[in-house]
């Protein structure tokens, strides 16, 4: 059976301090054994990653995390891996020992609501504690709003309402995701897929954002062809109706456009991915930054996900030489990959980001408010290529938001 892809499941992380029962609710809410508990503070180490089906959630990702008052070296290095692991959370919850609440219960709840992770409160070891008379009431420095919950991994107390405190925090973007494109085209509209064979593509299979494009149009019940862009003259030439929009790979745009008539709509999965992951009017202000690139300024190269790099890399290769050519000389590049990043560095004049196709919406959006808040504009692997192909004007006019934001951000520093 085909995984949903994790890029769009749930993903529900625990923090909290050593030995409250991280772990061991984890195991009580999947119902396996995913992750080791102990007696001994520190059992968890490095971040435990469990997918699953959960009704009503449907699928999700919990991940369970090392305690945030490790100290010493190692423990240090653990808080930091743990609070990494808070970029991937759409939703958290903040475990403790009974009603205990102290310093590091209150850094993590501020890093949470600084992040905007809605988060709830599980008092573990209800078993344990003695129950304070009437509901479980939180700290005083808690908002009224977050939900504190007595929970007993061990017994099973509590954990039908921790499900439902899940469901009902989940963000709305995490759980309903916005069509890629089927919102674009008419009833039984045509769509054209521009999909290139090249060395780059893999063996014998698509990559995720076409195989979401022709899911979705299936979905909307569209008519969808796909073909690469050799055949696209030919495809164009025998429809009877020209199609009402042509998607296509950023690695051809710049025969696509000449190929596609310019009343056809045109636009590129990057454009697509950038709007269904993250917020696209937010990227093509960030490509419109890179119009006043200049020699020798600094610029981040970001990856959501470290596959092996191949002949050719486009993030090692293709981009640098693009993005020199649009600054006009030598610029500074830095490379980040992986599902959680460093910390952005307000030098960088522009970050350009991958389409993010293994993490989810939350994640991105999580990525490009980081960004924001270090003063870095950030725009995408597709729009940079489009525009430094001249045709991201054309890629963007189905969005009249997003191009408004291009020009903008063109026009003004
Ligand atoms: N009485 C009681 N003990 C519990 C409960 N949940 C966990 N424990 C015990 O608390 C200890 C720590 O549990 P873990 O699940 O390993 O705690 P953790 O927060 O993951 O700990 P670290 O990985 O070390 O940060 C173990 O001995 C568990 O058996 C509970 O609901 N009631
Ligand atoms: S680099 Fe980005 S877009 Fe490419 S596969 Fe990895 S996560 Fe997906
Ligand atoms: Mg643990």
């Amino acid at each position: 059976m085909m995984e949903t892809p994790k890029g769009l499941r749930l993903h529900i992380a625990l923090f909290g301090r050593r030995n409250v029962g991280k772990s061991s609710l984890l195991n009580a809410l999947t119902g396996q054994q995913v992750s080791i508990v102990s007696d001994t503070p520190g059992t968890t180490t490095d971040p435990v990653e469990k997918t699953l089906e959960m009704a009503p959630l449907g699928p999700v990702v919990f991940l369970d995390t090392a305690g945030l008052d490790d100290a010493g070296e190692l423990g240090e290095l653990r808080t930091e891996r743990s609070l990494r692991v808070m970029q991937r959370a759409d939703v958290a919850l903040l475990v403790t020992e009974g009603e205990s609440w102290g310093e590091h219960e209150a850094r993590i709840a501020a890093l949470l609501r600084e992040r905007e992770i809605p988060f709830a409160v599980v008092q573990n070891k209800a078993d344990a504690y003695p129950a304070a008379p009437g509901r479980a009431h939180g700290p005083g420095v808690l908002e009224a709003s977050v939900s504190v919950i007595r929970a007993s991994a061990r017994d099973g107390l509590g954990l039908a309402e921790v499900r439902a405190a899940l469901e009902r925090l989940a963000p709305e973007r995490a759980l309903h995701q916005p069509p890629l494109l089927s919102d674009l085209l008419p009833d039984k509209g045509v769509l054209a897929l521009v999909v290139p064979i090249d060395t780059g593509a893999p063996k014998g299979r698509l990559i995720l954002p076409q195989v979401q494009a022709i899911r979705d149009s299936l979905d909307g019940r569209k008519l969808c062809m796909v073909v690469t862009e050799e055949e696209l003259p030919d495809a164009l030439g025998r429809l009877r109706h020209a199609p009402d929009l042509v998607v296509c790979d950023s690695q051809v745009v710049h025969k696509v456009d000449r190929d596609t008539p310019s009343d056809i709509p045109m636009t590129t999965f990057s454009v697509l991915m950038a709007r269904f992951k993250g917020d696209l009017t937010a990227l093509a202000q960030g490509a419109g930054a890179l119009t006043r690139l200049t020699p020798g300024d600094a610029v981040l190269i970001q990856e959501a996900c470290s596959h092996h790099p191949q002949k050719d890399d486009i993030a090692r290769v293709k981009l640098p030489r693009l993005l020199q050519k649009l600054a006009g000389g030598e610029l500074r590049i830095a490379w980040s990959a992986g599902k959680e990043f460093p910390e952005y560095d307000g030098a960088y004049k522009a970050v350009v980001h991958c389409g993010g196709c293994v993490i989810t919406r939350g994640q991105m959006l999580a990525r490009l408010r980081a960004a924001a808040a270090s003063g870095c504009p950030m725009t995408n692997y597709g729009m940079a290529i489009s525009l430094a192909q001249g045709v991201l004007r054309r890629e963007l006019s189905p969005f009249p938001d997003a191009l408004r934001a291009f020009e903008a951000a063109c026009a003004h520093p």
